[in-house]
């Protein structure tokens, strides 16, 4: 196994000194935001992550090795390759890491590789959910069957509502997956900072949100936690806009045929296109407030192990 794991000297530094990690993703970066936006966010991320008291371990697939921590380069590099690196879920990773080819992880896949390392907390935008309409596409996301099977806390900001809201929250009750909500005991919904679902417990504090993580490792209970975060009222946009938005993005992207693994990035950069980059603004600061909670969360997490 670990001929597969390169560490970068950060974590692994990190590792050995059992200090408090922060997982974060690379999909967000090549495939979530254009450049040079995705590159200066994703080291931001890592800038907040370290400021909040955790090290930032961005993971990805390069030269055939699973990647924990990178280089600005390689920061650099995924964020100027954009598309053409391959979005790499859970079933890619034997073949890109076989076939040496280069991929940047998405939530289910990253969640795996930072299991690895026995790292348990993880930052993101975004999860991806069951589909609108995916009662006759199919179309759910590998990141809920992770969070079913891999003890990794997510930090997010809820999810869109270019999926299926309620049937995400089902399908996670029924991986017993726990939703909680930071302050909150509504499911934010990314951009905006309400929907019409409920989570599961709303928690107040990062020490309060750890605890129950770390009971949740101790007891042996298989399988990850949804933290959802809600955007800051200051970045938030408007519910009922940002759906219109959404449904418009929905109704080109059936036109133009698009489907499975390409729907998350092409509506991504639809919604920006029609909001005039408003979307982008906010996606970008609600990432940067989940790092932040994240990184607090593994600071807690941290005392108590
Ligand atoms: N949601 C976002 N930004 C993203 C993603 C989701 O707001 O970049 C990415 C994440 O990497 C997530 C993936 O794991 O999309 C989900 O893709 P799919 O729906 O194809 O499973
Ligand atoms: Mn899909």
């Amino acid at each position: 196994m670990n001929n597969y794991i390169e560490y970068s000297v950060e974590v692994t530094n990190a590792l050995k000194n059992n200090l408090p990690i922060v997982a974060l993703e690379s999909t967000i970066i090549s495939h979530g935001m254009p450049y040079p936006q995705n590159v200066k966010t994703a080291l931001e991320c890592e800038k907040i992550v370290r400021d909040n008291g955790s090290v930032p371990a961005t993971i990805a697939i390069l030269n055939g090795k699973l990647k924990i921590g990178l280089s600005s380069k390689e920061i650099d590099f995924l964020g100027k390759q954009g598309q053409n690196i391959i979005k790499t879920s859970r079933r890619d990773i034997a073949y890109n890491i076989a076939n040496k080819i280069d991929g940047a992880t998405t939530v289910s896949a990253t969640m795996y590789i930072a299991s690895l390392a026995n790292i348990t907390v993880f930052a993101t935008g975004g999860i991806g959910g069951v589909h609108r309409g995916a009662e006759t596409t199919f179309d759910i996301s590998a990141d809920l069957e992770e969070l079913a099977m891999t003890n990794v806390l997510v930090v997010c900001a809820g999810a869109k509502s270019i999926l299926d809201l309620g049937l995400t929250m089902e399908y996670l009750e029924t991986k017993g997956v726990p939703v909680v909500g930071y302050g909150t005991s509504t499911l934010p919904a990314f951009y905006s900072r309400e929907s019409d679902f409920s989570v599961n417990f709303k928690i107040d504090t990062p020490k309060e949100i750890a605890e129950v993580w770390n009971t949740k490792l101790k007891l042996n209970l298989v399988g990850g936690m949804l933290v959802t975060n809600p955007i800051s009222e200051e970045y938030s946009m408007d519910r009922t806009l940002i759906d219109n938005v959404i449904a418009d993005a929905i109704t080109e992207m059936t036109k133009l045929g698009i489907k499975g693994k390409e729907t998350t990035p092409y509506l991504l950069a639809k919604i920006a296109e029609i909001t005039k980059g408003d979307s982008l603004k906010s996606n970008i600061q609600l990432v940067y407030s989940n790092c932040r909670l994240a990184s607090q969360i593994s600071v807690n997490l941290n005392l108590l192990s």
